[in-house]
């Protein structure tokens, strides 16, 4: 077997964390579903005892997301190489929390999936004490003033969800680690992938996934994953994997290794639709802005080009006409699917006010700036032609 870590991003996804099965050769992983197993002697056994702390198809799963996020620990010295499979991207986000103390500091980007506020406000400040303070994370001198020796753990997305702000990661972690060497820096990857952007190997500590997005590709399975180059820290989450216990099952982990297969080629046309669909919304006079990565207008699009290889398929539109027009279009669309979620080979379209951020409060939204206008479109790997003529009478 080749060493995946040789290989491009292309035969990665194909081939990295998997070998034939060795009693058969089964070139797929085999689900392995049972819950235990037998064991020679009290203690004596093949490297597995309980599902809970190993299994043989997770730990396939757990390899891949390590080796494409660009691990750089061994099998030899951890059997997932430093990658971790959950139940879903919230039980991946609960378990990094659970790293931290009683009554941590935690400097948060201030705009995060809706899911993830509620974890950290209604929570976690509750259950845990945690402490935590949103910034802008788009100008480094607010990080600079928000960061202290005493915060121990950074969180942020890039691009954020759903605003798509731009975070200079190589910044974050230089100004971070100058102020506490031991923070943390974790990056919730959902929206890039590691086939746009690998946040370990600009110096982050975590990379965080909902799975359920792109890496599964097909919304037919709910899974988060987590990953890091650091030994110390794959034990602790290790530990705390084994001990709570928010595991992807066995079947779900060959969902999402059959689904990231695929990823290459579907990030590819998700790439290449997402920045003309999104240039084809900007030439429109109907826009009040529209935003994406790969565009020349995005304010952040010379750090899009430094650290991501592809500007994904996410944009952010805010129309004309506010919550009436928005409401109009979203009944309208017929490719489209009026849906939460994203990153699916179907194109999605939703309202992150009343549907995925209705748990961030009014206030904070309207500070940020996700107004009944804005509308977040995920788009999938249909002909582009069939999605703008659907936008397109959608809007007229
Ligand atoms: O849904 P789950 O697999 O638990 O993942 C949560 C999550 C974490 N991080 C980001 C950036 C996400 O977008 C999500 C889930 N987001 C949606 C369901 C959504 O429609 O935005």
């Amino acid at each position: 077997m080749i060493d995946p870590r040789e290989t491009r991003p292309g035969t990665r996804v194909v081939h990295a964390g998997q070998r034939p099965e060795p009693t058969t050769g089964a070139v797929m992983p085999p689900i392995f579903l049972s819950s235990t197993y037998a064991q020679d002697s009290p203690g004596v056994h093949k490297g597995f005892d309980y599902t809970r702390a190993q299994n043989p198809t997770r730990y396939a799963l757990e390899r891949m997301i390590a080796l494409l996020e660009g691990s750089t620990i061994s099998e030899e010295t951890d059997p997932s190489c430093g990658g971790f499979a959950f139940s879903s991207g919230m039980a991946a986000t609960s378990l990094i929390l659970d790293l931290l103390d009683q009554g941590s500091r935690v400097v948060t980007g201030d705009d995060l999936y809706g899911g993830t506020h509620r974890l950290f406000k209604q929570v976690r400040e509750r259950s845990q004490g945690l402490q935590t303070i949103p910034v802008d994370l788009t100008d480094t001198k607010n990080f600079e003033d928000a960061m202290t020796s005493d915060t121990a753990m950074v969180w942020l997305e890039t691009p954020t969800n759903p605003l798509l702000k731009v975070i200079d990661l190589e910044a974050i972690v230089r100004i971070a680690k100058a102020k506490n060497p031991n923070t943390i820096v974790v990056c919730d990857n959902t929206f890039a992938t590691p086939l746009n952007q690998r946040p370990l190997l600009l110096g982050c500590d975590i990379v965080m996934h909902s799975a359920t997005k792109y890496l599964n590709g097909h919304s037919d399975c709910v899974a988060g994953l987590l990953a890091t180059s650091d030994p110390e820290l794959a034990d602790r989450i290790r530990f705390i994997q084994k001990s709570a216990g928010p595991v992807l099952s066995p079947f779900d982990s060959y969902m999402v290794l059959r689904g990231v297969k695929t990823l290459d080629v579907r990030m590819q046309r998700h790439n290449e639709s997402g920045l003309s669909i999104a240039r084809w919304l900007e030439s429109r006079s109907d826009m009040e802005r529209v935003v994406h990565p790969g565009l020349l207008s995005h304010p952040q699009h010379e750090i899009a080009k430094k650290q991501m290889t592809g500007f994904g398929g996410m944009i952010t539109i805010f129309v004309e006409g506010g919550i009436d027009r928005a409401r109009t279009m979203l009944e309208r669309v017929k490719v489209f699917a009026l849906a939460e979620s994203l990153g699916g080979v179907e194109s999605l379209i939703e309202h992150p006010a009343i549907m995925t951020h209705a748990s961030v409060p009014p206030d904070q939204r309207a500070e940020l700036g996700i107004s009944d206008s804005l509308i977040r479109l995920s788009v999938g790997i249909e002909d582009p032609a069939d999605l703008i003529a659907d936008l397109e009478q959608a809007l007229a």
